[in-house]
């Protein structure tokens, strides 16, 4: 790693790829439930990022974060992860997606039909946050016939300070209601499981767009 590495790099404190949590309790408003400012991520992150994926928890929920690295361009990566309209170009469980309201901005809703053989089959998702410039893009699931009341995640883009830095690290973190009859850890090694398999395919899909458009 370079001595002095510009600010805007993301500097990793681990890169295998688990996550901790830090936990700051606070009683919300109406004093009834305890809930918790958690920021899973434990990568450096810029400040002006940092706020992203610190979210407000209950007790019943969890919140957890990915790590990936990839050797492609924040460009690249940008222009896969940037199209709510079409999450199955990445991610894998999903057999077709159609926009169901909203213009592209935030707001917008989307039904994603699954492939066979998941626990599930269809999901609406709302546009949470889209921001180009800072690479910023969030989504909440807002129905569907699965089990992850409450989901949602922010995925954020940063140039690698690893090799010559023009690749990326992609953060994603999430948080999703734990099912009544299912245990926290069974949730977290269910959702973890699916979105290390989004983010290294799309790792793998922004690496072939640098591979075919630029060699
Ligand atoms: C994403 C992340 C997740 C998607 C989950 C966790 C999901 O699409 C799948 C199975 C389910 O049981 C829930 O970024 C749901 O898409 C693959 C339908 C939401």
């Amino acid at each position: 790693m370079p001595p002095n590495p510009p600010k805007s790099s993301l500097l990793l404190h681990r890169i295998n790829h688990t996550t901790t949590t830090t936990i700051t309790n606070h009683h919300d408003l109406h004093g009834e439930n305890n809930t918790f400012f958690v920021n899973p991520v434990t990568s450096t992150i810029p400040n002006t990022i940092a706020h992203y994926h610190t979210h407000s928890i209950s007790s019943d929920q969890l919140c957890s974060a990915v790590v990936q690295e990839t050797t492609a361009s924040i460009t690249a990566v940008w222009s896969v992860v940037r199209r709510f309209d079409k999450p199955q170009a990445y991610k894998n469980f999903i057999k077709s997606c159609n926009l169901v309201g909203g213009d592209g901005d935030v707001g917008t809703l989307r039904e994603v039909n699954l492939i066979s053989g998941l626990p599930a089959a269809r999901s609406t998702e709302r546009l949470e946050i889209l921001d180009e410039e800072r690479h910023v893009i969030s989504f909440s699931v807002v129905g569907g016939d699965h089990k992850l009341a409450n989901y949602r995640s922010v995925t954020t883009l940063h140039p690698s300070a690893e090799g010559d830095g023009s690749g990326t690290v992609i953060v994603e973190s999430y948080v999703v209601d734990i099912p009544s009859e299912n245990t926290k850890e069974d949730t977290h090694v269910f959702v973890d499981t699916i979105v290390r398999c989004n983010l290294q395919s799309l790792a793998q899909t922004a690496e072939n767009i640098t591979n075919t458009c630029c060699s």
